[in-house]
């Protein structure tokens, strides 16, 4: 079977800044709260941390040059606000704005479209010790970090995405503690997420204004939550696990308000949702950026902090998620269902598994291209089904610090030797570059 996608469907990969950039001192760029985290012993496997990554602020010519021999047509990467604003806002670092500057033109030089995500995470550690996301002040930081990155680079950057999968800033960062900044409060998370909405929300306004004909929109990491078993007690739990994750997010951005059955669940005061806030984080978006890897299959002990999942399959990938390609289309065809958007973007799509150099200096991933060729063929039929999916982004375009996996897990489509810095192609890497040519999958 041939799936032929649309003309113009746009085909890309996707990396963040403090996963690839490395130069964590250099030029003036100030600490973030990953610097700290992962400074601090037994926070990320191995103790590893960003300091040098994959050297991307060294190697970004490079690394362009790679991407074109993949054929990519647009590059997903975000901006360490730490590097532009050093203290998170007011002083700002001129060598910042010139090293992103610099990227987004090499990659118009190269003829790739660049697609900029302003917050990956990478929260600039002042801001933090002034109360960090759970602080409506953060708010009101992102919207001047808005305004700098934009005014510099909005004449030339074709897409803009405000955050980058906020439940995770919020749920990992302020509940499990299992992200920077490492906190674990169920009132800190709910204030967080509020706080990181409002921030999307006051910055889409200024992204218009300062780039009238770039797309604006959010990026967000959904996927289907589905009960293990008919049993009422598991439909409930699904059905709250997809509002803690899914709904919680998406209801206030489709101008909803939060999910009544989650704000019950939670039973918490939100007093720091201000009168016309939720105005504000509903503010029309170009597209909605879709970030999606497995599916969750709930069974009915789950709580506000512990989610009780079941394996389903045992094809899994080293991050222990399920290999389940249905659920790409399934979550396309939901929201657009459910909520419709005018257009959506596989923001991110990728596994990590084991990956060696073999004999003959290839990398042989032949269960990643199983998966590539999978998750595509499932969103191809979702584009067949009426979804208005307009292009996909492999994550990611180097193997990178995998956050608290530090580098053990590898998701690239190329494959990166931290020692030497080189990089290697996939094979993975080789059919996308097929794909991409033919537009299609075979
Ligand atoms: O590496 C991350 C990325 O930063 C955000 N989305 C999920 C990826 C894999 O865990």
């Amino acid at each position: 079977m041939t799936d032929h996608f649309p003309d113009g469907f746009l085909w890309g990969a996707a990396t963040a800044a403090y996963q690839i950039e490395g130069a964590h001192d250099e030029d003036g760029r100030g600490e973030s709260i990953w610097d700290r985290f992962s400074h601090t012993p037994g926070k990320v496997f191995g103790n590893h941390t960003g300091d040098r990554a994959c050297d991307h602020y060294h190697r970004w010519r490079e690394d362009i040059q790679l991407m074109q021999q993949l054929g990519l047509q647009a590059y997903r990467f975000s901006i360490a606000w730490s590097r532009i604003l050093p203290q998170g806002y007011g002083k700002v670092n001129q060598k910042g704005l010139d090293f992103y500057s610099c990227l987004v033109d090499g990659l118009l030089d190269a003829g790739i479209v660049p697609y900029a995500t302003l917050y990956h995470w990478d929260l600039p550690q002042a801001l933090q010790d002034r109360g960090g996301w759970p602080a409506r002040s953060t708010a009101e930081a992102f919207v001047e970090y808005a305004e700098i990155a934009s005014q510099h680079l909005g004449d030339r950057v074709a897409s803009w995405a405000t955050l980058n999968e906020p439940q995770v800033s919020a749920q990992a960062g302020y509940l499990q503690g299992r992200h920077a900044p490492g906190h674990t409060s169920l009132d800190e998370m709910m204030a967080a997420s509020h706080h990181l909405l409002l921030a999307h929300g006051w910055a889409v306004p200024v992204l218009r204004r300062n780039a009238p004909r770039a797309q604006v929109g959010v990026v967000l990491n959904l996927q289907p939550h589905t009960a293990a078993s008919s049993n009422e007690a598991d439909q409930l739990a699904a059905r709250l696990g997809d509002g803690m994750q899914n709904r919680w997010y998406l209801d206030p951005l489709a101008g909803r308000n939060y999910p009544a059955d989650v704000v019950a669940h939670y039973d918490r005061s939100m007093a720091y949702v201000l009168s016309g806030d939720l105005e504000a984080i509903a503010a029309p978006l170009d597209y909605l950026g879709v970030n999606h890897y497995f599916r969750t299959v709930h069974r009915s002990e789950s709580t506000a902090d512990a989610e009780v999942t079941v394996q389903v399959s045992s094809d899994k990938t080293e991050m222990g998620w399920e290999v389940y390609p249905p659920g790409i289309q399934e979550i396309l065809l939901r929201l657009h269902r459910e909520y419709p958007f005018p257009a959506y973007y596989i923001t991110e799509n990728g596994a990590a598994f084991a990956d060696e150099v073999s004999e003959d200096g290839a990398v042989h991933d032949a269960q990643r291209v199983n998966y590539l060729r999978e998750y595509l063929h499932n969103a191809h039929q979702a584009i067949a089904a009426g979804v208005p999916l307009k292009g996909y982004f492999a994550w990611s375009l180097l193997d990178n610090f995998e956050w608290a996996w530090g580098y053990s897990r590898r998701f690239g489509i190329v494959y990166v030797d931290y020692e030497t810095q080189t990089r290697i192609i996939k094979d993975s890497g080789r059919l996308y570059t097929k794909i991409v040519k033919e537009n299609r999958l075979k």
